[in-house]
Order: structure tokens, then sequence, then C-alpha cells
């Protein structure tokens, strides 16, 4: 990767609108999968990320994945872990993942202790991240396994002054999630009032399934739309980003 990926960032909303991130779940893709959304994510301009975690533990097969990845993509692939079981030196950068929407201390810092060694070891571009989980009106795996209760998702204030309070800890980026899956999307609003109240990126993540979710999460904000479950299960939508024109979100 010639660039940082947090630059990288940053120059695509000034220059393009925003970036789209394709989130890969190795427990559910295989290695032979891989080479299909590659060489999709690798063709379609508008996709400049792809983002690969779970859940679930993973299984040794991480560090194939991502090589097969890179022989049919030359974008960036960004750790987004839920777990260190999926932590490996072949990614180009890591999102260090704070979940501070919740009170469990395991998610707060007892995982990152844990997990320091590891990941100053693999070398890789490490940004730390407010993960905040916002209710998608669905009990997320997210939720689940963190055992976290997500901020109701008419209280846009806590959503922003929580973002605001990870800017000022020190973290460089903002996720904004509802959850895989999730029924109802981060609202705009939310995006809205945390664009006023911080300066760092925000990634948008969690039950979007439009291109027109997509184009309003940019213009309210967001510089990272992150899609996973509806391009898993439907391949097709692929097609519809390809025609997309994100520069209309300058
Ligand atoms: C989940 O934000 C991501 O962590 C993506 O969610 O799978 O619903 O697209 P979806």
């Amino acid at each position: 990767m010639s660039r940082r990926f947090l630059d990288q960032i940053i120059e695509n909303k000034i220059y393009r609108g925003g970036s789209i991130a394709v989130l890969i779940d190795p427990e559910k893709t295989t290695v032979d999968q891989v080479k299909f959304i590659a060489q999709k994510i690798e063709r379609i301009e508008c996709i400049s990320f792809a983002f690969l975690g779970g859940s679930y533990i993973a299984d040794q097969s991480t560090d194939r994945w991502i090589e097969t990845f890179k022989l049919f993509c030359s974008k960036p692939l960004v750790l987004f872990p839920g777990d260190d079981s999926q932590l490996s030196d072949k990614a180009d950068a890591l999102l260090l993942l704070n979940l501070i929407s919740g009170r469990n201390p395991r998610y707060l810092i007892e995982k990152h202790i844990g997990a320091a060694q590891k990941i100053k070891s693999l070398k890789i571009e490490t940004i730390s991240t407010s993960y905040i989980l916002i209710d998608g009106h669905t009990c997320s795996s997210v939720q689940y396994f963190t055992q976290t209760t997500p901020i109701p998702s008419h209280l846009d204030a806590v959503v922003a002054n929580t973002a605001l309070a990870g800017e000022l800890i020190g973290h460089k980026l903002i996720y904004l999630e509802a959850g895989s899956g999730a029924l109802m999307p981060v609202s705009t609003q939310s995006i809205k009032k945390v664009r006023e109240s911080c300066v760092n990126p925000i990634i948008v993540g969690g039950g979007i399934k439009t291109t027109d979710q997509i184009l309003d999460h940019f213009k309210a904000g967001a510089s990272v739309v992150v899609i996973g479950n509806h391009i898993e299960k439907n391949p097709d939508f692929f097609d519809a980003l390809e025609g997309l024109n994100i520069g209309v979100c300058n």
C-alpha cells in the first residue's frame, strides 16, 4: 500500500465524496470465493477498501484468505477484528476498536491489554477507533457477544457526546455501528450530529442495503460506508455499486 489508510480515508472524502468498504467475514467466506470478491473490489472505483472481520473466533485460514485476496486486489485490506485470533501481519491496517458505547471492561481495555504485544509485533498501521453501537432494532452479534447495550437510536446527543469523548481521549476514527444485519441503519441525524461535534472521520455500517442510503450517509458526513450482509447475500449489488457516482456527495 503506497498511502496510509487513514490518509486515504481523509483524501477520498475531500476529493471523491467518500469511500465504500466491503466487509467480509472470513468465517462465512471460503478461500475459493475470495477471488470473485477481490476482483470486484479491484474493478469498482467507488469501493476503496476491504474490511475483514467478524464476531466469531476465526480459524487459522485468515492468513491464507488475505494472501489469496492480495493476488487479485491491490486495494487496502483492513482488519476489523472481533477477537485477537483475527489479527494478521498480512493486512494493510488494523482498526483497534474501543467499544465506548458499552460499559463492559473486556471491550474497553481488557482485550487490548491481552493483545497489545501481538498488535505491536504486527507492524501494520493501527488506528485507534471509537466503536459506537447504536440500536439497529435487532439484537446484533456485537450486542450479544460483547454483552453491551446499544445507545437508543433517538439519542443523537448521546451518540455525539460519546464520539467526542473518544476523540478527546485520542482516538483517530469514529465507527457508528448499527450491527450487522440491522433492521434500521444509523440515522442521518446521528451522523450529522457527530459531524458537527467531531473532526475525526466517521465510518458508518450496519444494515445498509441501497445506493440511496450510501449517498445519504456520505451527504450527512460519513467518510466511509461499510456494506457486509447485503453484498454477501446479493453479489449482484456489486453491479449497482459499479455505476455509483459518490462524487455528488462532495
Ligand atoms: C457490521 O457495520 C458492519 O459490523 C456491516 O453491517 O453486515 O449489516 O452490512 P452489515
